[in-house]
């Protein structure tokens, strides 16, 4: 039995490849996988699970197939997708993980994350995901009426995009000694994350930690990979 685990898929609202070839994984090999882990990102954007639940129906219907078929899928928020809830989890199956998470896959203890929480370099996002993060902040949002929270969410993500374009990419990765710090933490030394779309697998030394660190990889045209732990043996498998 294998573990499956991805993440940044970005799907967006309108219909698309990409949604389709999710779709295709949750009927076609997330079926005889022993549980799913999707590290954050699924979503493009999620500004509640009572517009979510509309505009991604196909996909809550897929994971509720998914989940009633017996095979347990466990969902991180990552920044696009942060406000996912119960409701979400009701309709759909899947069991919100937190953000990070140890869990066991083949005997092995890992560190699960989306991995923006590491991107300690980037000052101004880690401000705005303080502030985002906050209850008072998401129940005030929450009330607003439909159209106001796309709008709100829509200049979010066109400010980011204009912030990215001045910032180094370095400033965009995770800090290495945030990574350490949350390895020994969570007294592991193996870390999967995604959020950086950089996939790649890295040796981790730092603060004296020998580990490895494996980043997943974003979801487009011409890439749509899972990762699949089977026996203690990994590999990346394109859906494209
Ligand atoms: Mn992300």
């Amino acid at each position: 039995m294998s573990t499956l685990l991805l993440s940044d898929l970005h799907l967006p609202p309108q219909p698309s490849a990409l949604r389709d070839s999710f779709i295709a994984f949750l009927d076609g090999p997330a079926r005889s996988a022993s549980v799913v882990y999707i590290l954050g990102d699924l979503f493009e954007y999620w500004i509640g699970d009572d517009v979510g639940l509309d505009v991604y129906a196909a996909e809550i219907a897929g994971l509720a197939s998914l989940t009633a078929s017996g095979v347990p899928v466990r969902v991180q928020r990552g920044n696009r997708d942060f406000l996912l809830g119960p409701t979400f989890e009701r309709a759909s199956g899947a069991r919100l993980l937190a953000d990070p998470s140890v869990v066991d896959i083949d005997g092995e203890r890992w560190l699960l994350t989306h991995g923006d929480a590491f991107c300690t370099d980037d000052v101004g996002y880690q401000k705005w995901r303080r502030f985002s993060r906050n209850r008072a902040v998401q129940a005030i949002f929450a009330r607003l009426p439909r159209r106001w929270r796309e709008r709100i969410a829509g200049g979010v993500r066109g400010s980011s995009r204009e912030a990215k374009t001045g910032k180094s990419a370095q400033i965009m990765d995770v800090n290495d000694a945030a990574v350490a710090r949350g390895l020994h933490k969570a007294q592991t030394l193996h870390l999967i994350h995604g959020h950086t779309h950089r996939p790649a697998e890295h040796k981790v030394a730092s603060g004296g930690i020998a580990g490895e660190r494996i980043v997943l990889a974003d979801w487009r045209d011409d890439r749509r990979e899972y990762l699949e732990i089977n026996g203690g043996v990994r590999r990346r498998i394109n859906l494209v």
